[in-house]
Formats: structure tokens, sequence, C-alpha cells
């Protein structure tokens, strides 16, 4: 098949699956078309079967806002008609989906391009709530030809928060877990608990719904039983706070603040427990990673985190904001080796026999068939 993948190209979780999918894609042969207004980030190697196109946007002074969206709708045209492009797979709804409407409207005379949209989470549960949004959201989702979401909890949510009655096929997202996976202790271990300090780790983009200040606290508790570090993996709106609220918690050398790392494989490794108290989850792919890396997970009971986590098997879930059950949780599974070995052993378990690509990649393939009308009885 010949297809077109928009998404956010920097850093995201909507970015990194769309760019992984697109990726696996080429190497069974289809043909894969980046349209974006940069290369995504994960797509740092030649890939053969993929191609970049970049969306360029008019800085016309007359234009005091950027004409983003248009200016992708017509890319897309551009692509669609000289690649001969079979579909055009959108991630997230804003404004990629509303730009894929426009440009199957253009070329409907010529040919009738399938949309596909995957919804990732703060398109639904968020920014497309938002009065400017919404009826924007809802009209491009009912108008695409095929929509998928990330999580069970994330069909429900658009079903009911847009009154929309369409099928929504559930994809869940995928890692690939010869790259994710366990190593023996690393030098970046030895360099941060030299004295045999228990690590618990979180990686995020550090918005708001992240609660990563509850981190800190779940450290503060857990460090009356445990000798324990937390290494903090990201960077965002948040950081300038949890810094500030390190030193408040007195918190000192035990928190370490990487920023955005690209050796996630390595870092993860060289931590015990990943820590994931969303306010507002679709997936958590992040804790995905991790688990594919034999970290437990302790996390928030929102979204579509339950569906990922196994309470009790491969981590924890509490309520939100519930620091002193977490870091309970946490103290149970860092001072008890048997427990933490048949956690750890289950987290990777389910990363590799549920949500490998190779689980997963066959899944898109044969809804991509589906929308074409491809199917064979
Ligand atoms: O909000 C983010 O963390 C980024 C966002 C995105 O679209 O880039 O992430 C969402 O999509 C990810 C990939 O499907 C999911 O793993 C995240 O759970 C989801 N984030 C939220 O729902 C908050």
């Amino acid at each position: 098949m010949k297809i077109g993948i928009t998404c956010y190209p920097t850093y995201g979780g909507s970015g990194v699956v769309a760019t992984e999918l697109g990726k696996e894609l080429a190497l069974r042969g289809h043909e894969v078309h980046f349209i974006s207004y940069a290369l995504p980030f994960r797509l740092s190697h030649y890939v053969e079967n993929i191609f970049f196109h970049e969306v360029e946007t008019s800085n016309y002074p007359l234009f005091e806002f950027s004409l983003y969206s248009l200016a992708l709708a017509s890319k897309m045209v551009e692509v669609a008609t000289y690649e001969n492009l079979d579909l055009m797979h959108v991630h997230y709804a804003i404004p990629h989906a509303t730009s894929a409407y426009l440009a199957k409207q253009i070329l409907k005379e010529k040919r009738d391009i399938k949309i596909i949209t995957t919804l990732h989470g703060t398109d639904i549960t968020l920014v497309g709530l938002e009065p400017s949004f919404l009826h924007l959201v809802k009209f491009s989702i009912e108008q695409s030809d095929g929509v998928t979401t990330v999580s069970r909890y994330l069909k429900e949510k658009t079903l009911t928060n847009y009154s929309i009655k369409k099928d929504i096929e559930v994809i869940p997202n995928f890692i690939d877990s010869g790259y994710f996976k366990p190593e023996q202790a690393c030098l970046f271990r030895k360099r941060i608990a030299p004295n045999g300090e228990k690590i618990l780790i979180h990686v995020s983009n550090f918005r708001v719904v992240k609660r990563v200040a509850d981190t800190l606290h779940i450290l503060k508790q857990v460090q009356k039983d445990v000798n324990a570090k937390l290494v903090l993996v990201g960077d965002g709106p948040d950081r300038s706070e949890c810094e500030r609220l390190a030193r408040e918690l007195d918190l000192g050398q035990s928190v370490i603040f990487l920023g955005k790392q690209e050796a996630l494989v390595e870092i993860l490794n060289a931590a015990d427990l990943f820590l994931i108290p969303s306010q507002s989850e679709s997936f958590g792919l992040s804790a995905l990673e991790a688990m594919a890396c034999g970290l437990p997970v302790i996390a928030s009971s929102v979204g579509g985190l339950p569906e990922l986590v196994r309470h009790n098997e491969t981590g924890f879930i509490a309520e939100i904001g519930d620091i002193d059950r977490m870091a309970r949780y946490a103290v149970d599974l860092l001072t008890n080796d048997k427990k933490y070995k048949l956690f750890s052993n289950n987290a990777r378990g389910r990363a590799v026999n549920e949500f490998d690509k190779s689980l997963i990649i066959p899944r898109y393939e044969s809804y991509y068939t589906k929308v074409l009308g491809l199917e064979q009885n």
C-alpha cells in the first residue's frame, strides 16, 4: 500500500507511535510518506520505502497567525496526487483530521482517498473539548473513513464526549521488545546508585496532567524505609516547579533531573520502578517502554492505565494523588526481592506477549485493508 502519515514530529507519544508505525510498515514493504512541518525525530536513520514531505507555511505579514492547517491540507493533496497514495493516516485529531478532510474534499472529483484518524488522548480529553475546537473535532472524526483509538477508555470517551455514533477500532500502542529490553547493570546505574540505592524513574513531558510533583512526594515517603533516588527524564512546563519542590522537600542529590534524553533503554535499565501518577492518560506509552525493560509500574487509576498495568501482577494502581498508597506499594516491591522479580518478569512478559510490534502492526494493516474495501471474504 502507499500510505501518507501525518503526525506531530517533535516530542510526544503520538509522534513516536506514528513514526514507529511508519517505519514498521515500510519494513513490511509498504511505501510510507510522512507529511509534516519537520522530520519526525525518530526518523534519524535512512529506512527504505520512507519519504518525507515538508509542509512550509507562508510568513506573509497579513497572516498574523500561522495557516499551518491549510498548508498541510494543500500538501496532502499534492502528495496524494503525485505519489498516488491509497490512504492518509493522521495521528492526533487537531488539526490533522481536519486538514485531511479538506484534502479529501479537494480530491473528491478525481479520486476517493481514504482517511484514517488515530486519536491519542489529549486531542479528545482536553484540547478537543475546548469550545473553539469541539465542533471541528466531532465533525472531523465523523468524516474520517476509519477511526482508531489507543485504548478502550479513549474509545468510550470519544463516543460519549462528542456524541459520536461511529465504529471505532481500538488498536493499542506497541513497542519493539527487542529494543526495549532488560540489560545487565549499566554504567549509569553504577554512577547514580554507588551504594546500592533503589531507583524510581518517571519519564514525561512535564505537563500538568502528568502530576510530576507526586513523584517527588512519593520519593520522600519511600525514603523513610528504603535508600532510594528518583530519576526524572523529560522537560516541560512543570519542570522548574518540580526543581523548586525538590529543594523545598530537602531531597538534595537524591533527585536527578536528566531533561530530554535519547538513551531511554539505558536509563530505564538503571532503574527499579516506574512511576506514572497522571491525572489523565489515555494509554501511557512511557510505562509500556518501562515494562518492556522489566520495570514494574506504579500508576494512577485513570484512563487507559488499568488496561496496561495489571494491579498486583505487573505493578500497582492507586487513586489519583494517593501518594501514601503509591509509596507503600513502592516500598513493598523494593523490600521484597522475590516479589519484585516476579512483578518484573510479569511486566516484561505482558509487554512482549500483548504489545509487541509484531502483534499490533498487522492489526493496522488489516484495518487499512478493511477501510479500503480490499477485505477478502
Ligand atoms: O499528552 C501527552 O503525553 C502527549 C500525547 C501525544 O499525543 O503526543 O500522548 C498521548 O498519546 C500517547 C500515545 O498514544 C499516549 O501514550 C499518552 O497516554 C497520551 N497522553 C495522554 O492521554 C495525556
